[in-house]
Parts: C-alpha cells; structure tokens; sequence
C-alpha cells in the first residue's frame, strides 16, 4: 500500500546515544521529606533525589563525541594554550568580535564588563533584566532600566519577538538622563525572564541606530544567541533562506560586545568568555580578568574546557540540531497548551514556563505561587523546575521592598541532547496533575532571605 505522504515531518534528534547516565526514582513520601529539607527550594535539593532535572539548560548539556575527543587535547599550559587560540578563531569566525577573554562563566563577563564601563550613578537600560546581570550592573553602582516591549511582560500575547527593545521607552530615557550617563545598551538574546523570547534583526538594527545617534555603545548577552538566530530564521521575513550561522553572525555585527555564558548555546558544561571590538576595552578587560579570574588565555578555565566551547560553537549552529532543540521544547509546550495548562506563548528557546499566577490564581504573590507550584511539582513526580517570578527579582536595591514582576512563572528548562521525548510527556504528565490538584495547594512563608540572588538559596516553609 502506497504511504501517505506525511504533512509534517517529526524534530527527530540528529545523534543517537553513546553513553548513558542511570536515573533514580524516589517515592513522593520520600520527596515530601527531601524538599521540605531544601526548604521548599528547589536549588536545595540533592541532584541524586531528583529523576528529571529541568532546574536549568545552564551547564547541563550532553558533549558530543567530537567535544569528548577535543577533551583529550587540553593543552594545560598556564599561558598561551594552544586551546585558547582556537577558541578565539572560532568566536571570530562565528560571533565575528575581534577579542576574546575567556571566563570560568557568564557572571564573570558580566563582573568584567561592568566594573569597566559602569560608573555610580549611570543607567542601564535593557530588554528585561537577568538576575546576574543586573546584580553586577548594581554592583557597580548603575541602576538597571527595562525597556522592553509591554508584550513582554503579557504572558498571553503571541507576538514573535518579545523580546524587542521598545525603541521609545529607550530614546525617553536616554533624553531623561542624558547618554553620558548610558554607558551601554544590554541587549539580550534570546530573553530568559521573558520565556525565552527572541529579538527580531529589524529591532536590533534600529537599536544600533539609536545607539549611533548618542554614541552609545551595545552589549549583547550573547547566552542564547544562536537559539535567537534559529528563530530569526524561521520567523522574520527575509531570513529563510539564509543560514543560522549568517543571521548569527550579523546580529552580531550590530553590536560592539558580547558576554557569553558557555554553558547555554555552546554545549558544554562550564565556561564563558567576554568578547568586545575596542582594543581599549579590551586592554582593560585583559588587566582586570588576571585579578579576577585568571590569566587572560585561561580566565578560570582548563585548556581542555576552552577545546569543548570551541567544538561546540561549531555543532551549535547546526540546523537540524536546533530543530531539534527547539522543536523538543516546543513539543512539550504544546502538549501543556493542549491539556489548557496555561503558559507564557509563543513556547521560547530554552524552557516552557508555566504562568503561577494564572495556575494558581488563589494564592497572592507575597505568598510565593511559582515558588510553591515548583516545589509541588517535585514532589508530584521527582521533576526538578526554578521559580522566575518574584523571589528571583529580588528586592529593590533602593528601597529595599520586595519588586513584584508582572510575570510569575515556574520555568521548565530543557538541557541540549539530554532527555528523550518519553521524558517530555512524564513531564507533562506530572504538570497535568499538579495543575488537576491546584486547589488544595497553599502558598510559602520566606524563613530565611539571602542578600545577594536571594532564589538561590533561600528557604520556605509550608504556611
Ligand atoms: N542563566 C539559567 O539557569 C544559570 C544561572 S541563574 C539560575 O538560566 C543569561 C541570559 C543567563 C545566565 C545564566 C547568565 C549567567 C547570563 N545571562 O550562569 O554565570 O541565562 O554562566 O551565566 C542561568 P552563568
């Protein structure tokens, strides 16, 4: 009999898998004890208590085979490895900055590049904050303006690109306080707090525009750039036909410097670097990364994890492993929205995130919703989700009250090349019936509050 051809073809994993690592299965008497002991914290728990960890995508990557066998070519030397050297081709060849300053992470770009071009009383404005990357912005004595698009905060709206700059909240502020004081824009890509949202090409060359006309200068957090390029790719107009390794590449081009968190895009499980076009910048990036870091060929990294970055940037920008790699969370999502579980849409890049607030509506913010419906989640089926919602926007740095984001979500993130689509649907599974339960749950008591990134590692108790 004649097959039908099909409609629509499966984002099937372009690899097949060569080691395995066992997981372990726990009954929910048992992680009722183990996430009261972490203090209703997911980041508290023991990993070997947990079945399937969709904490984060940072760092928890599967390497490849080619990454594996790059390992076994560290060059250990304290200067000049030869491993650097090949990570600066690569970051030339695929982000197309002129230097390079490895760091052990992305925090660590973010500590170098603000402690360089912040001074006290400066703004920084930004498409939504991230919780490092504005903690070092403050650290350094800038304070942090969101000019993102209103969609953004809208879990609801189903524009393509939320994570734009709203180019008029921008050119208020720079008006208002004048663009000596702005010493960057912060452009992220794709927009972690936002569910994973991508900026469009168009809003980033009105943003380099912009800049131009102030002579500001822009930072990209370049953390999920190439998830940002595939969606350039499949959505705006003018893109299909050209690679993710090209769209990349010229988002980047509007942009003078990037800080990178490895340990996302690059498929790897620790690492990052600071990338930047001014040799100014770059000369004191290079003196400040040996205090802090390293010295500016290893910046925190051995030569074999500066190998495996450099692999990865090649299998990054691969189109049927992002297809795969987006159409797994995608997967995921749409299964959440076919049950009419109500998440942030469209589904972003890394993570589905599950709207607290609309989830567990009973429950006020000050009370922890996303907080409470990641614990309970955990304890439904061993899943391991994060809170984004009001514990991880932390309190005001001025006055010290607890800032209450519009979003309160429970982000469910997928590591790259890790988990199966079995695993995606015990997932979703588990989130139908926490969500089928929601009435009985009630909300958190804060019993111990961190100063710095407090959702790290603060404590709950059950009211
Ligand atoms: N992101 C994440 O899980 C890990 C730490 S917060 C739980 O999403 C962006 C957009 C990130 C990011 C880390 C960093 C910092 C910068 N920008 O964790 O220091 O998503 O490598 O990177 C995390 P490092």
């Amino acid at each position: 009999m004649a097959h039908m051809k099909p409609t629509r073809r499966s984002w099937a994993e372009p690899f097949k898998i060569k080691v395995v690592e066992p997981l372990t299965t726990t009954t929910r008497q048992y992680r009722a004890k183990a996430i009261k002991a972490a203090g209703y914290n997911t980041f508290l728990l023991r990993s070997e208590d947990v079945y399937i960890d969709l904490l984060t995508d940072s760092g928890t990557n599967a390497m490849s085979d080619y990454q594996w066998a790059g390992m076994m070519l560290g060059d250990e030397a304290y200067a000049g490895s030869k491993n650097f050297y090949n990570l600066e081709t690569n970051m030339r060849k695929y982000y197309g900055y002129q230097f390079l300053v490895p760091t052990h992470q992305g925090r660590g770009a973010e500590h170098i590049i603000s402690q360089i071009m912040i001074k006290p009383g400066d703004f920084i404005p930004g498409n939504m904050y991230f919780t490092t990357t504005r903690e070092h912005q403050e650290r350094a004595g800038g304070t942090f303006v969101d000019v993102i698009i209103d969609a953004a905060h809208d879990p609801e709206s189903v524009y393509p690109f939320k994570g734009n700059v709203h180019l008029q909240k921008l050119e208020e502020l720079i008006r208002k306080v004048g663009a000596k004081r702005i010493p960057y824009i912060s452009v992220a890509a794709t927009v972690n707090m936002a569910g994973g949202q991508p900026i469009s090409m168009e809003n980033m060359r009105e943003v380099r525009r912009l800049a131009n006309k102030h002579g500001i200068k822009v930072i990209l957090d370049a953390t999920r750039a190439v998830e940002n390029a595939y969606f350039i790719k499949i959505r705006e107009k003018g893109y299909a036909r050209k690679s993710v390794a090209a769209i990349l590449k010229e988002l980047c081009s509007y942009t003078d410097g990037a800080t990178m968190s490895g340990k996302k895009d690059l498929l790897v499980n620790i690492g990052g670097f600071l990338a930047v076009n001014d040799e100014k910048l770059y000369d004191e990036a290079r003196n400040m990364v040996v205090v802090f870091e390293g010295l500016h060929t290893y910046g925190g990294l051995a030569g074999r994890d500066m190998e495996a970055m450099a692999r990865g940037m090649e299998e990054m920008v691969k189109e049927d492993y992002l297809r795969s790699r987006i159409g797994q969370v995608e997967y995921l999502g749409q299964k959440l929205l076919d049950w009419g579980i109500p998440i942030v849409q469209p589904i972003g890049g890394h993570a589905v995130f599950l709207d607290a607030k609309k989830i567990l509506k009973h429950i006020p913010q000050d009370k922890f919703p996303a907080q409470t419906l990641a614990a309970e989640i955990y304890i439904d089926s061993g899943v391991r989700t994060m809170e984004r919602g009001i514990v991880s926007a932390g309190r005001d740095s001025k006055t010290g009250a607890h800032r209450h984001p519009k979003l309160e979500l429970v982000r469910v993130t997928i590591p790259r090349r890790v988990y199966t689509q079995a695993h995606m649907d015990v997932t979703a599974e588990s989130i139908l019936s926490v969500y089928e339960d929601r009435k009985r749950i009630k909300g958190l008591n804060m019993v111990y509050e961190p100063k710095h990134l407090r959702f790290f590692q603060a404590r709950f108790d059950k009211l």
